[in-house]
């Protein structure tokens, strides 16, 4: 089989850049481990900056975002013992940022690659990568199993957008670039149920730890508290659940959560992590198969969708104009965006959760920062942009 462009995974970094290329007349070949019912089974992101969004409507999949996604001004954040308050990032930077599940993204992409004839191959096994270090006379190819039978892409360049597990970023020779890793202390329980939500997407910061309010639909919230890494979702039964929650939110707003029978529970670990490069070759990675954010900073998905924005507009300027200078700057140009929203994220879960090892001028420090952020329009500015996403680079 032949192909332009063969991409591993289909995530929504894989079906967002397939979608983007096909837009441009550009053939790709998805691979896919899992089954699709798999795939829409995880629960995911929720917030989207406004770049995800101008590009999901640049590729033609925002229609139903548009209707059934809830666009907010703003976030809140509450600190124990103090009202909480409100970071709005229309007044500060005139942008807002759209609440629409990642499931929702998943099954819209899905739709309109099944609408266009996308060449989506699920199920397929030991994926491998061959002859992609661009050497004169390579040609890059994938092969793979499918019930047993061993097949081969033959292709001009290579989409790992495979996440943190996949086997893209490991295909890259041993030795080349680095990858920068920190693991955090403690994990997410994530709970969601079919009851009304908090006005705002809120973040808490209690003594008893971490918890943030956010939703899906108007009765499917959202709920997430922090536990300790070695908390399993057994030990978290919804009587246990429902009265931790509340008592790590403000009063006010405690008694506006609506308590029902949780639908579903996880718990993730949370940990930052950027490999570098991003591509290598005529293989470029995409998303989580290059980094890893808590998502304290709601990056993940948003991460995934500049990516695939700097990367498909590259591959168009290549095969509409010849020009491969944007190919050649992918992977330092995502990258400076990459680091942004780690930062972010890093900054934002230091000042949200509660560490094991804080000393009390940790913990003193940590409520300082927050009571500057609340005292400082500048300081709030500055988090309300990065929180709604900073633009995008123009392609050099
Ligand atoms: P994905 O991991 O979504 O997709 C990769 C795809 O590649 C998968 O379908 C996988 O099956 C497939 N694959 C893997 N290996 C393969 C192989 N060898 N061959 C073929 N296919 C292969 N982000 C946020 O912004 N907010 C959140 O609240 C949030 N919560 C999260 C909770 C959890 C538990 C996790 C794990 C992540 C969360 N994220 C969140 C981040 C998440 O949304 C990712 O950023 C987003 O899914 C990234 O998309 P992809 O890069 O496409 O990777
Ligand atoms: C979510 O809606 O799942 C969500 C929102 C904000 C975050 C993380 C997750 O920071």
């Amino acid at each position: 089989m032949k192909t332009q462009v063969a991409i591993i995974g289909s995530g929504p970094a894989g079906m967002m850049l397939a979608q983007l290329l096909a837009r441009h007349g550009i053939e790709s070949v998805v691979l896919e481990r899992q089954t699709r019912e798999h795939v829409l089974s995880r629960i995911r992101a929720g917030v989207l900056e406004t770049t995800t969004v101008e590009l999901l409507r640049e590729i033609g999949v925002a229609e139903r975002m548009e209707r059934e996604g809830h666009a907010h001004d703003g976030v809140r954040l509450a600190f124990a013992g103090r009202e909480s308050f409100f970071v709005d990032t229309v007044k500060t930077v005139g942008k807002r940022f759209v609440v629409y599940g990642q499931i929702e993204i998943q099954k819209d992409l899905y739709a309109a690659a099944e609408a266009r004839g996308q060449l989506l191959i699920d199920r397929v096994e030991a994926v491998a990568l061959h002859d992609f270090d661009a050497a004169p006379g390579r040609r890059p190819s994938v092969s793979y199993l499918r019930d047993g039978v061993r097949e081969r892409i033959d292709c001009d360049f290579i989409a790992g957008c495979d996440g943190f597990h996949g086997v893209s970023r490991r295909a890259m020779p041993p030795g080349v670039g680095r990858k920068y890793e920190k693991v955090y202390p403690f994990g997410w329980l994530g709970v969601l149920a079919r009851v009304p939500h908090l006005p705002d997407v809120t973040y808490v910061n209690h003594p008893r730890g971490f918890a943030l309010a956010s939703y899906r639909a108007d009765r499917l919230s959202r709920y997430y508290i922090q536990v300790p890494l070695e908390d399993r979702v057994e030990d978290w039964p919804d009587e246990r659940f429902w009265p931790e929650l509340k008592a790590r939110f403000p009063e006010d707003l405690a008694v506006r959560i609506v308590e029902g029978p949780s639908i579903e529970k996880s718990i993730a670990p949370l940990r930052s992590y950027v490999h570098e490069p991003m591509q290598y070759g005529r293989l470029f990675l995409c998303g989580d198969a290059a980094h890893i954010v808590p998502p304290t900073g709601a990056k993940g998905l948003n991460l995934a969708a500049s990516d695939v924005a700097y990367l498909g507009r590259a591959l168009v300027r290549h095969y509409r104009d010849g020009d491969d200078r944007a190919l050649a700057a992918y992977s330092d140009t995502a990258l400076r965006r990459v680091w942004s929203s780690v930062r972010t994220s890093w900054s934002l879960t230091n000042l949200l959760h509660r560490f094991p090892h804080f000393t009390p001028f940790d913990q003193k420090a940590q409520e300082v920062e927050l009571d500057f952020l609340m005292r400082s329009p500048h300081a709030l500015a500055a988090l309300a942009e990065q929180y709604a996403g900073m633009p995008l680079e123009p392609l050099p």
